[in-house]
This record gives C-alpha cells, structure tokens and sequence, in this order.
C-alpha cells in the first residue's frame, strides 16, 4: 500500500543511487508510481524485479549519465558520496556528477528532479535555533558543501532552462533515530516516501528546498516556506524518546557535535 495516495503515475522514474540505504527503500516503494523504475548506482543492484531496469552508470561518466536520462519522465537523484570524504570522491561523485545529471537532464528534455540533499547545507546551524528554507548555507564539510553546490546547480537550472527541482534536505532518514541528535532530525521511511513523491508531484515547485525529516516533537527546521510541495509527514521520533535517552543518557555539552546541527559531520575531516 503505497504511503503517499497519489493518482500521478509516470511512465520511466530514474533513481540513482539505488544500491544505497535509501535507494534500497525507494527501490520498493516507488514501483507503485511508476510503469518502469530504472535503477541506478555503481554497487552491485542484484536481479531486476519486474517494471524495473538496471543501468550501472558512474556520474563522474559524462556520456554514462547521458545515457541514463534518456525517455525518462522524472529523477529522484540519491547517487554520490553521502558521508564527509576527502574531496577527491566528493569532487567525482558529487560536483561532477551532479552537473552531468543536470546537463542530461537539459538535453533530454527532463522537467522535474528530486535532488537528495542534506542537512549537512546548514549543519553549523547550532541546535538552540530553528532554520527555514532559506537561509544562507552553513555546511558543516566538504559532503555539506558539495550538496550546497548541487542546490545552487538545480537554481542555475530552473532559471536557464526551466527544469524544475525539488532539493530534499534529509536529515537522518533510518528505521529509527540511533540517538538523541537524531531525535530532532529523524525521518522515517514511510515519510521519506512521502515526501519524495510530493516533490514528483506537486503541480508547481520551481527550485525549492525542504527539509526531510517526520514530525518530531523536537526539531531545527521549519517547513513552512516548502508548503507548497504538500509533504505531511505521519511519523514522529516521539515513541523512541525513552529508549534513546537511556541508551545515551549524558550529553558532553562542551562536544561541537552536541552544539552544531550537524553533530559529528561538524568535527570529521578530512578536508583535503
Ligand atoms: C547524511 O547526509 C548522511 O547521508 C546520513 O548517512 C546521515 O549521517 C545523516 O546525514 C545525518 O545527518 O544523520
């Protein structure tokens, strides 16, 4: 049972980075939106169920990428380094290859993008504030600003070429907050479905960004200028609270990963 009740369905959705944690759930969820899935990713994707197909592609591939987006009605981008790394993978995956999934985008005439971004934009946003959409970036590494990058890529493109984006800034999408930062910037899988395919369907988006995450009792982030887009999550890191606060019950408050929003991203290096 699909959790976002939409009547859209597209003929060819592309999802990159299907090999990953969040490409292994969209994988299976987002089948119901779609004819065809075409699947991306350099990990090994396994057997390819039916409505699905599978296209290994590198993005730092320019002529790979191009192939990838051809007769495809939508993109949901998850592919790249999703963790802080040296700039090297970041440079590849990230830069280079965000810009050849625009410039396909471009020449195959694809109007609408999910781009998987993240909290790390503003990760040294300190936790006593609550950010919206549009305040100026504060990535918290390289990771953070290699998705700030790849927001402003997705604006470039909407005002050059009308294709519209959707810049998804996911907090800590797991099947359950694994500690008390995450308590905050939590999203569980049934809302990133959710909220993922708000962004595919919603009528107008332009470039917008949202942040990803469910409704948790606390949280950094507010959503309001992304209404629009319709996302409503259903989910709340609430019923974990009990179990995550005897699990991790001091808080080292001289700690930059307790202070910044970004947590531990904050104090990873390398910045080489
Ligand atoms: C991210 O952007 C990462 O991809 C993910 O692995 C988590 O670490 C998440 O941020 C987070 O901030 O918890």
């Amino acid at each position: 049972m699909p959790a976002h009740p939409t009547p859209l369905r597209f003929k060819r959705l592309l999802l990159t980075g299907a090999a990953g944690g969040l490409g292994r759930e969209l994988r299976t969820r987002l089948k119901a939106y779609c004819d065809t899935l075409r699947l991306s990713d350099i990990a090994e994707l396994g057997d390819a169920a039916p409505g699905e197909e599978l296209r290994p592609a590198r993005l730092e591939d320019k002529a790979a990428v191009n192939d990838l987006l051809g007769g495809v009605d939508a993109v949901v981008h998850l592919g790249g380094v999703s963790v802080e790394a040296p700039f090297e993978p970041i440079l590849q995956a990230n830069i280079v290859g965000v810009f050849h999934v625009y410039e396909a985008a471009r020449r195959h005439g694809v109007k609408r993008i999910v781009f998987a971004s993240s909290n790390h934009v503003t990760g040294f946003y300190r936790q006593d504030e609550v950010i919206d959409t549009r305040v100026p970036v504060r990535p918290d590494g390289l990771y953070g600003l290699s998705k700030a990058f790849g927001e402003n890529l997705a604006q470039l493109y909407f005002d050059r070429h009308g294709i519209e984006t959707v810049c998804v800034r996911i907090g800590s999408s797991f099947a359950e907050p694994k500690d008390r930062r995450m308590l905050a910037s939590w999203m569980s899988f049934d809302d990133l479905e959710r909220v993922v395919v708000s962004a595919l369907t919603a009528p107008v988006v332009g470039c917008s960004v949202i942040y990803g995450i469910s409704d948790n009792a606390t949280r950094w982030y507010d959503n309001s200028r992304a209404a629009h887009i319709g996302y409503r999550p259903q989910d709340s890191s609430e019923r974990f609270r009990a179990a995550v606060e005897a699990r991790q019950p001091a808080l080292d408050r001289s700690d930059p990963a307790t202070v910044y929003q970004g947590g531990a991203f904050v104090r990873t290096g390398p910045l080489e």
